[in-house]
């Protein structure tokens, strides 16, 4: 497994010089001092909540870590907003990196397992070079998660928003794989890698000085049983979560948390409870004491994504019509960018504990998650269990 250091530049970008035209022009309206700094690619100066398209970003009228203050003379910098979003190299990390860039406001972290990837999908996304980062990040090992936030440290950017989108799904596994750290694949990456990365990021989003600080997780209707989606066998489940607490290796406990048989598209159902359940008992814990906004939601049905890659071919043909004709609950990798980009930064959607979604004509409202993605009690089972398993406690 790949943990060498991992802060690239990015490459050139064409679209550079209309960015930076567009930034000017903004900075003039608003008498705000212009400022780059390439190194750190943080400073691109710009308006007040401003918006492009339904993508809105608030901004701060501070001095961001790395610039030389005396350049400065005493005039305020308006900063770009930074984001790190896991799993940015495909489907709906990738379109909701490439909204964010295109507003000019926000510098992107492409939290990656693979750099090439990710470079490669942020060019030919059309991002402009200093519009993202690409950072090595593999999920499926809790080291690699240190050492990601070691070398997010290293590069002085504040952390103003976390996005934990990366997922993998494996529907037709017969048997289970396991992390570097011995549990089940699905849930180690989904769930256990993104709970010891967003425990760990919490005290850098404290440290943002950035408007609206927001940790958002990807949840979806397939883990809510209150939904048709959730409904369709085999149907999500964490029971009393003996088979997490056992240590989830498949050895001396099940590999499945409910401590049933291995079932991939379970495993990887279960792990959008535990989403959800995390978004929660992040808000219980910290929202009133820090501010933070966490979030959740359940995007649509992006049926074209890497997502089923791992599907029967036959499925991953007719999954898409079916969505699109039969259920209605179809939308583009595009469109599903630019919901998780509004719940990034627009000022209307800052509201904590909430699980968002959007009616056929995109507006977004606060959904109702199941009873067992809600349930207070199992959140804080899932938390303690979780803290152990990924060394936290
Ligand atoms: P994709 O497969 O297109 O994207 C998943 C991303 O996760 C990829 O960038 C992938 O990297 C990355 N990833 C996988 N494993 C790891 C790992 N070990 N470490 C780091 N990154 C990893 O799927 P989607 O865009 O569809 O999914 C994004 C999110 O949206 C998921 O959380 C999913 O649950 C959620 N969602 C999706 C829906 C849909 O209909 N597609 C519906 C509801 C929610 P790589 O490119 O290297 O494979
Ligand atoms: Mg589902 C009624 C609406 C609806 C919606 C919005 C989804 C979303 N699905 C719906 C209905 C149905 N699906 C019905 C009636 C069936 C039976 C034919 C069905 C089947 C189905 C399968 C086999 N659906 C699936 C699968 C998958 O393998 C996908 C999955 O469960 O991935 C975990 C899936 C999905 N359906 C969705 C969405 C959003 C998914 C995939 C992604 C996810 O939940 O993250």
């Amino acid at each position: 497994m790949a943990l060498q250091a991992c802060y690239l530049p990015s490459p050139l970008s064409a679209r550079k010089e209309g960015k930076v035209t567009n930034a000017v022009k903004e900075t003039a309206f608003l008498g705000a001092s212009v400022f780059e700094h390439h190194k750190s690619g943080l400073h691109v100066p710009r308006g007040v909540n401003a918006s492009v398209g339904v993508v809105k970003a608030q901004t701060t009228a501070v001095a961001a870590p790395g610039l030389n203050q005396a350049s400065l003379q005493g005039k305020k910098v308006l900063r770009k907003g930074v984001v790190v979003i896991t799993g940015a190299s495909s489907g709906l990390g990738l379109a909701t990196a490439k909204a964010l860039a295109e507003t000019g406001k926000w510098h992107v972290i492409m939290a990656c397992r693979d750099f090439l990837k990710a470079e490669k999908a942020a060019q030919s996304a059309g991002m402009a070079k200093e519009s993202y980062t690409v950072m090595h990040l593999d999920l499926a090992s809790l080291d690699s998660v240190r050492q990601f936030v070691h070398n997010f440290r290293q590069s002085e950017r504040p952390l103003d928003v976390l996005v934990c989108n990366a997922a993998i799904y494996r529907p037709t596994a017969r048997t289970p794989t396991y992390t570097a750290n011995g549990y089940e694949m699905s849930v180690g990456v989904n769930h256990l890698g993104h709970f010891l990365l967003a425990n760990l990021l919490l005290e850098d989003l404290k440290k943002s000085d950035y408007p609206s600080r927001r940790l958002i997780i990807l949840g979806s209707i397939t883990g809510n049983t209150n939904t048709l989606a959730g409904n369709v066998p085999p149907k999500a489940g964490l029971g009393d979560l003996r088979g997490l607490a056992g240590g989830l290796n498949g050895r001396n406990s099940s590999a499945m948390i409910d401590g049933g048989d291995f079932d991939g598209a379970k495993a990887y159902k279960d792990s959008k409870i535990c989403n959800m359940l995390t978004m929660q008992e992040f808000h219980r814990r910290f929202h009133e004491e820090t501010g933070i906004t966490f979030a959740s939601l359940y995007p649509g049905c992006i049926a074209t994504t890497g997502l089923f890659r791992e599907h029967i071919p036959l499925f991953r043909l007719l999954f898409p019509p079916f969505q699109r004709f039969i259920t209605k609950g179809f939308v583009s990798e595009e469109e599903s960018g630019r919901r998780l980009a509004q719940v990034v930064s627009d000022p209307s959607l800052a509201k904590s504990g909430v699980y968002w979604s959007w009616n056929k004509d995109s507006a977004s409202f606060e959904n109702q998650l199941s009873q067992e993605a809600s349930d207070t009690a199992k959140a804080r089972k899932l938390w303690e269990v979780s803290e152990k398993l990924v060394g936290l406690a």
